[in-house]
């Protein structure tokens, strides 16, 4: 039996690392949790956080997962130290510890998944399930349908980008979506209300940035804005944290169940 309170208790005490973009690694393990997860595919049952596949290829190689390899390998250390944990729980329990360390809600969690060490072809997800961050509604419609997720999941999780940054040698985008990325709160919704942005002159992607040039949003973060029918969502959560916590906490907690096999001796 694995001890999950010394567990949790580990990571935690793992997130804060001065030297690490803004001084903390919960951004980039929610970001691990999520593109573990965010590959499943309800037409047929495919992709998901079980057999914690992004550490082979073709998922590995997959361009939206640039940067993860260093998230998958700080939390290496506490696979050894927890050897029957698998990496699945691992990767998708730091995400619900990070979120909830950095002031988030708690997000529902089972333990329970199991590793592919040699996962046949079919077993490891192709390239391109996950969003592309240059495009519009209907492709995030499409990506987030896929996984069984209505519009107003969409927007619940895409809140997870008040936390973070882009980094130019991982996805090509730069900068963070607000001033606080160690802290989750609903401030990317309300950044996205009240401040004004306007397309970033410059050589890299298509991107947006707010007066100060300091914050961004991505295309896909627009795109929020753009379709009235996320818009009407993101004005909520922009009023009412309290809401946000409690879609997000839900939506969060079925993104990392999607695709999970159990056998009954595991519950
Ligand atoms: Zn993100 N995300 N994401 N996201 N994301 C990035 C960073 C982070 C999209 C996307 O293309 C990008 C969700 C949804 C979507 C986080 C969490 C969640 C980056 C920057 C990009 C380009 C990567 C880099 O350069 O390091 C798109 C298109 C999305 C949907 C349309 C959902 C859902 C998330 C969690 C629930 C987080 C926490 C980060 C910050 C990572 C970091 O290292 O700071």
């Amino acid at each position: 039996m694995a001890d999950w309170f010394a567990l949790e208790r580990d990571i935690k005490a793992m997130l804060k690392q001065p030297e690490w973009d803004d001084g903390s690694i919960g951004p980039v393990l929610v970001r691990l949790a999520w593109h573990a997860s965010g590959t499943y595919s309800k037409k047929d049952n495919t992709g998901g956080s079980d057999g914690a596949t992004m550490r082979h290829a073709p998922e590995s190689t997959d361009g939206a997962n640039a940067g993860l390899e260093k998230a998958r390998a700080m939390l290496e250390p506490l696979k050894k130290k927890y050897p029957a944990v698998s990496r699945a729980d691992l990767w998708t329990l730091a995400g619900v510890i990070s979120i909830e360390a950095m002031g988030g809600p708690r997000t529902p969690w089972y333990p329970g998944r199991t590793d592919k060490e040699k996962p046949k072809a079919a077993e490891v997800p192709p390239n391109g399930r996950l969003p592309d961050a240059s495009q519009g509604a209907p492709h995030i419609r499409d990506v987030f349908y896929r996984m069984g997720f209505n519009d107003r999941d969409i927007v619940a999780l895409s809140g997870a980008h008040t936390l973070g940054r882009c980094h130019p040698d991982r996805s090509g985008f730069s900068g963070p979506w607000t001033n606080t990325p160690t802290r989750f709160s609903n401030q990317y919704f309300k950044l996205l209300v009240n401040e004004k942005w306007t397309k970033k002159k410059w050589d890299g992607p298509e991107q947006y940035e707010d007066p100060s040039g300091e914050l961004m949003m991505l295309p896909t973060d627009m795109a929020l804005m753009w379709d009235p029918k996320f818009k009407a969502v993101v004005e909520e959560y922009a009023e009412d944290k309290e809401t946000f916590f409690k879609d997000f906490s839900a939506a969060f907690g079925k993104l990392l169940e999607l695709g999970v096999k159990r056998s009954a001796s595991k519950l």
